[in-house]
C-alpha cells in the first residue's frame, strides 16, 4: 500500500475527523491578504519612487511583517524541546470492576491518543540526545472528555513537593548570569542543589544511568510517576500507579555516542520517530498498572504518596492493561506538538488524585502556565486541545475566543433558557471526586515517612548489572567533573557514601575526591525490573551500514540485505560518493550515504561483504573511523570474504571481542545468520573496549 494511503487510512480515527475540520490546504489559487483580498506581488513593498522610502499605507507589507513578527510563543518553561504522534489506545479486558472510566472498559473501543516525548531542561533547539529526563506525555481523546497521562521515562522525581520544583529548575537550567550551559546537568547550580537536597538522590541515580541518554522515544519506558486512583461505580478506590512498556524493549545510547550525535544530528530522536511512522513501523506500548488495595497503604517500607519512592515490581506487579500504537505524523508541528497542553488535571470519571504532594501542586501549574504559553483562557479550543465531546459551559469571551456563543444566557441557574446547560444527571456521564475522609492541622512540614532518601537509590544501583554501574560510576564523574566547586565533589562523595561504598570509592577516585570513611549500602534488596540488561530485544527496525567500493561480493550482500528485509530491519549503502557503486558481477547497487554524510552513530551495526573494494577501503579514514566508533559503542561489525582483512584497522586482539563476526563467509547461509544473531544482541557489553 502506499504510504500516503496508509497514512489516509490510519488518520480517520475520530480525532483526525475532528481535526479535519481545522486542516487547511494551501496548496493552489492565488495569494490573499488574511482579509481574502487578492495579492499579485508579495516581493516588493509599496515605496514612493523606484528608490525611495517605503510607504506606510502599504498594508499588503505592513500585515506580512506584522504577523512574521509574532509567529513565536513562549516555549514551555520544562519540557521545551519535545516531538508527537497520533494514534489510538486499546484495551485487553473489560476493567469496570477498578474504575468505572469509559474507554477501559470495552476491549473493542479504539481511543484516539496524541504523545507529545520531550527532554526537560533544553531550550526548543536543543539537541535530543543530551543527558536527561524525558518526558512522556499522553492525551487520551476520551468520549468521555481529555484524559492526561503526563509522565516521564523514569519512575521517580527529584523533589517531594512542588513547591520545590521552582528551586530544582532554577538549578538545571542554563546559569542565570551568562545562560550556560544548554540542555545540561552538569554544571556547578544543579550539583548544589542535589548536595544541599538529599531527596534528589533516588533520581540522580536513575539520571546517571542510560535511561538518561534514549536510544530511540519508541525504546524508552514511560511512567505516569504520582500515585493516583482507580474508583469503579460502587465508589470502591485502589491505588495505582502508571506505566508503559515499549514492545522494542528499553535501550539507550552509549554516553560518547549521544555526544557525537548531538553535532551531528541534533534531531537524532525526532527524526527516528518521524522516520519509522513515515515507514510504517507502528511504535508500540502497552500500558501497565500497578494496583493498591487501600487497607495496604502502609505495609511498605516507604510511602506511598512520596514521588521519589517507585513501588517494586516483584512486590506490586505490572498487570499490563492495553496497548498504545502510534501511527500518525502531525501536519504541522506548531499546530500539533507545540500548541498541545496537557495537564495531569485533565481527569475522566473512573481516575482520581492521590494526596501526593507533588501531584497535588501539578494539578494547579500546568492550567497556569498554559494561560500564559498560550495566550489566555481559550487554548482548550485550538484544534488539537479540544475534546471529542461537546463543550457545554457558560464560560464566555477572552483572548482568542474561537466558538460564537450564541444566546441570551451565559449563566446557572437560569429560567431564561430553561435551565440549560443544566447540571449532569444520574445517568449522564459526570466527575464526582472521592469523597476521602480529611482529618488535620493545617501545617508546613513533610510527613516523616518520606525521610529515607536512600534505600531505594541503593535498591537501584543493586538492580544494575556490571555495564550499567560502569556507565552510571562514569556519568558521575563526567558531570561532578564540570563543576568548578571542589567543594561539591566531596559533598556528593559523601551522599553516595550513604548509597553503596564501591560507587563511592569509585566516584571520589575519579574526581580527586576523599573516598567517605563509613560508607555504607542501607540494603540487599534488588529490582531485576530496573536493569535493562532484562529487556526485551529485537532486530525491528534496526539499521545497519553497509560500506561498499567497486568490486563488492554481490552474493554476501543480497543474502544480508535480503535477511536484514525479512527481518523487519534496514540498511543504508554507504560509500565515498553517492551514485551507483559496482559489484564484482558488474551490476550496480546504489549508494545513498556518504562517509561525510552519515556516520557510524546512526547505525546499529556495520557490515562489509567480500569483493577486491576491501583493498581500498583499507585506507579510507571514513571507513576507519566507522570501524572504530560501532567497536567502542559495542556494536556489531560483521565482516566477510576478502573485507575480513579490514579488521587489520582495529588493534591486535580485537577480533576475538564479542559482537564481531568476521568469517571467510564460505557458508553464506549460516555467515548471516550469526551477524542477525549478533544484531539482534544489539550491544556487547562484554566486549573490551580499552
Ligand atoms: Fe511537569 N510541568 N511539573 N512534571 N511536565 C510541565 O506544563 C510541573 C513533573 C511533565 O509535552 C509544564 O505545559 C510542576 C513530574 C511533562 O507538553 C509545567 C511539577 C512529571 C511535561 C509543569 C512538575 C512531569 C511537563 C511546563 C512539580 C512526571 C511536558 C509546560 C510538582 C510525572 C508536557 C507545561 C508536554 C510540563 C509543572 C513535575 C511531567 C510548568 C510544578 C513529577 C511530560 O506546568
Amino acid at each position: 500500500m502506499e504510504i500516503s494511503q496508509w497514512r489516509y487510512r490510519m488518520k480517520k480515527n475520530q480525532k483526525s475527523l475532528d481535526l479535519d475540520t481545522a486542516r487547511v490546504s494551501h496548496g493552489s489559487g492565488y495569494l490573499t491578504t488574511n482579509q481574502g483580498v487578492g495579492v499579485n506581488n508579495t516581493d516588493d513593498s509599496l515605496k514612493a519612487g523606484k528608490r525611495g522610502p517605503t510607504l506606510m499605507e502599504d498594508f499588503i507589507f505592513r500585515e506580512k511583517i506584522t504577523h512574521f513578527d509574532h509567529e513565536r510563543i513562549p516555549e514551555r518553561i520544562v519540557h521545551a524541546r519535545g516531538s508527537g504522534a497520533h494514534g489510538y489506545f486499546q484495551v485487553y479486558e473489560n476493567l469496570s470492576h477498578l474504575t468505572k472510566a469509559h474507554f477501559l472498559s470495552d476491549p473493542n473501543l479504539i481511543t484516539p491518543v496524541f504523545v507529545r516525548f520531550s527532554t526537560v531542561a533544553g531550550f526548543r533547539g536543543s539537541p535530543d540526545t543530551v543527558r536527561d529526563v524525558r518526558g512522556f506525555a499522553v492525551k487520551f481523546y476520551t468520549q468521555e472528555g481529555n484524559y492526561d497521562i503526563v509522565g516521564n521515562n523514569m519512575p521517580v522525581f527529584f523533589i517531594q513537593d512542588a513547591i520545590k520544583f521552582p528551586d530544582l529548575i532554577h538549578s538545571v537550567k542554563p546559569e542565570p548570569n551568562n545562560e550556560m550551559p544548554q540542555a545540561a546537568s552538569a554544571h556547578d547550580t544543579f550539583w548544589d542543589f542535589v548536595v544541599n537536597t538529599p531527596e534528589t538522590m533516588h533520581n540522580v541515580m536513575w539520571l546517571m544511568s542510560p535511561r538518561a541518554v534514549p536510544k530511540s522515544y519508541r525504546t524508552m519506558e514511560g511512567f505516569g510517576i504520582n500515585t493516583f486512583r482507580l474508583v469503579n461505580t460502587k465508589g470502591e478506590f485502589k491505588f495505582v500507579k502508571f506505566h508503559w512498556k515499549p514492545l522494542l524493549g528499553v535501550h539507550s545510547l552509549v554516553w560518547d555516542e549521544a555526544e557525537k550525535i548531538a553535532g551531528k544530528d541534533p534531531d537524532f530522536n525526532r527524526r527516528d520517530l518521524w522516520e519509522n511512522i513515515e515507514n510504517g513501523n507502528p511504535v508500540e506500548f502497552e500500558l501497565g498498572i500497578q494496583v493498591l488495595n487501600p487497607e495496604d497503604e502502609f505495609k511498605f517500607d516507604f510511602d506511598i504518596l512520596d514521588c521519589t519512592k517507585l513501588w517494586p515490581e516483584e512486590l506490586i506487579p505490572v498487570q499490563k492493561i492495553g496497548k498504545m500504537t502510534l501511527n500518525q505524523n502531525v501536519n504541522n508541528f506548531f499546530a500539533e506538538t507545540e500548541q498541545i497542553a496537557f495537564c495531569p488535571a485533565n481527569v475522566v470519571p473512573g481516575i482520581d488524585f492521590s494526596n501526593d504532594p507533588m501531584l497535588q501542586g501539578r494539578l494547579f501549574s500546568y492550567l497556569d502556565t498554559q494561560i500564559s504559553r498560550l495566550g489566555g483562557p481559550n487554548f482548550q479550543q485550538i484544534p488539537i486541545n479540544r475534546p471529542l465531546p461537546k463543550v457545554n459551559n457558560n464560560q464566555r469571551d477572552g483572548m482568542h475566543r474561537m466558538t460564537i456563543d450564541e444566546g441570551q444566557t451565559s449563566y446557572y441557574p437560569n429560567s431564561l433558557n430553561n435551565g440549560e446547560p443544566h447540571a449532569a444527571r444520574d445517568g449522564e456521564s459526570h466527575f464526582e471526586h472521592y469523597q476521602e475522609k480529611v482529618d488535620g492541622h493545617i501545617i508546613r512540614e513533610r510527613s516523616a515517612s518520606f525521610r529515607d532518601h536512600y534505600t531505594q537509590p541503593a535498591m537501584f544501583w543493586n538492580s544494575m548489572s556490571d555495564w550499567e554501574r560502569a556507565h552510571i560510576i562514569d556519568a558521575f564523574r563526567f558531570q561532578l567533573g564540570k563543576c568548578k566547586n571542589k567543594n561539591t565533589h566531596q559533598r556528593l562523595v559523601d551522599m553516595l557514601g550513604n548509597v553503596d561504598p564501591v560507587l563511592a570509592q569509585k566516584v571520589a577516585e575519579g574526581l580527586g575526591a576523599t573516598p567517605p570513611a563509613n560508607a555504607t549500602n542501607p540494603t540487599t534488596a534488588a529490582s531485576p525490573a530496573l536493569s535493562m540488561e532484562n529487556t526485551a530485544k529485537s532486530p525491528k527496525t534496526r539499521k545497519v551500514a553497509i560500506l561498499l567500493g567497486d568490486g563488492f561480493d554481490k552474493v554476501q550482500f543480497n543474502a544480508i540485505t535480503s535477511a536484514l528485509t525479512a527481518a523487519g530491519a534496514s540498511f543504508d549503502v554507504v560509500s565515498g560518493k553517492l551514485g551507483p557503486v559496482m559489484a564484482s558481477d558488474n551490476s550496480t547497487v546504489e549508494c545513498t550515504q556518504t562517509y561525510a554524510t552519515t556516520a557510524a552513530v546512526f547505525y546499529d551495526a556495520v557490515y562489509i561483504p567480500g569483493g577486491s573494494h576491501a583493498e581500498s577501503l583499507k585506507g579510507l579514514v571514513g571507513v576507519h573511523s566507522f570501524l572504530c566508533d560501532t567497536f567502542n559503542h559495542y556494536k556489531t561489525i560483521g565482516l566477510s570474504g576478502e573485507a575480513t582483512a579490514l579488521l587489520s584497522l582495529l588493534r591486535t586482539g580485537q577480533k576475538e571481542e564479542p559482537g564481531i563476526i568476521c568469517e571467510p563467509a564460505t557458508n553464506v547461509a549460516s555467515y548471516v545468520g550469526n551477524f542477525l544473531e549478533a544484531l539482534t544482541t544489539g550491544r556487547h557489553f562484554q566486549r573490551k573496549i580499552s
